[in-house]
């Protein structure tokens, strides 16, 4: 009996923290780029197995099913690539491993390295985030602690964030909308002050709006040890030294106060002000714990 081996593809799965993607490209790569290679043998998915072992694996980059008899499977240490010789591998599946994209950092503690950095896709948009590993895993959305970033930007630099994930950033106003329109709506501020000591704020409602809306905040719902300084700009639009939607009609906030922020007129929360400044209300401030300029900021967002 004549057997046609005509395998159509399976165009993604998921295995553990991983998503398999079928790949179009069939030219043969090096032999050398492949680490091992095995029957398989055992009842169930040949195409699961092979990709599970692939899965434990973190020098695999993917994986090649070969519709042989046994079934081989072959994990490649390099990504497919089109630069290969030789004939094309029509018995072979091949399928790229990727880490699964999720909305959050909150579902998985192996979801990203010991840098903290993870990559998610919201909405199609693709960032990259801090997560920070508290009690609860948590999306860091603003961070201070060296004043090695300037925090007096424009609109569109808020707009779009700035700085280093592995030091002092804003995420973005429009990374931040979508993320707590996405859920991660549980706010967490932590603070440290000149003497080394830490406290806390935290809010169980926080979003904020569209670009249109001028980044609009809501936020409500405090408990903590620091004081309920961010209720004084609930409802306030953001404002920059070139866009001055704050409450005060004589002066422009974020010029006296040195960041982008909600500002109302102006301000008992300025964690975006000046680093280690001594001018006139122009630092990292929550006024409630302390009037002065504050040596560490971390505002973090999760799901509820
Ligand atoms: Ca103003």
């Amino acid at each position: 009996m004549l057997t046609f081996f005509l395998i159509l593809p399976v165009y993604s799965f998921e295995v553990r923290e991983f998503t398999f993607t079928y790949s179009t490209d069939m030219e043969m790569q090096q032999n050398s780029d492949i680490f091992s290679e095995f029957e398989i043998n055992r009842l169930g998915s040949p195409l699961i197995q092979c990709a599970a072992v692939c899965a434990q694996s973190g020098m695999c980059y993917g994986v090649e099913l070969c519709n042989t008899t046994p079934k081989r499977c072959r994990l490649w240490e390099k990504e497919f690539t089109n630069n290969g010789s030789g004939p094309v591998a029509t018995k072979c599946s091949r399928y790229t491993k990727k880490i699964k994209k999720a909305n959050e950092c909150s579902d998985s503690c192996a979801c990203f390295d010991s840098t903290g950095v993870y990559n998610l896709t919201v909405d199609g948009k693709f960032m990259e985030v801090k997560c920070f590993r508290g009690n609860y895993m948590w999306t860091v959305i603003q961070r201070r602690m060296d004043g090695s970033v300037l925090f007096n930007r424009s609109w569109s630099s808020y707009k779009n964030g700035f700085g280093s994930l592995l030091s002092e950033f804003w995420l973005g106003n429009d990374n931040i909308h979508l993320l707590t329109k996405n859920g991660l709506t549980y706010l967490r501020i932590d603070l440290k002050n000149s003497t080394g000591e830490w406290n806390y704020a935290e809010y169980s409602n926080f979003s904020v709006d569209t670009e249109e809306n001028k980044y609009k905040l809501t936020v409500s719902g405090y408990s903590g040890e620091a004081g309920d300084d961010f209720s004084y700009h609930n409802g306030m639009y953001f404002t920059t030294y070139d866009a001055d939607n704050d409450m005060s009609d004589t002066i422009t906030c974020s010029m006296n106060n040195h960041g982008g922020w909600w500002f109302n007129n102006c301000y008992k929360a300025n964690l975006n002000g000046e680093y280690d400044s001594k001018l006139y209300k122009a630092g990292v401030v929550w006024y409630s714990w302390l009037d002065e300029s504050l040596k560490e900021a971390r505002m973090m967002i999760r799901e509820p």
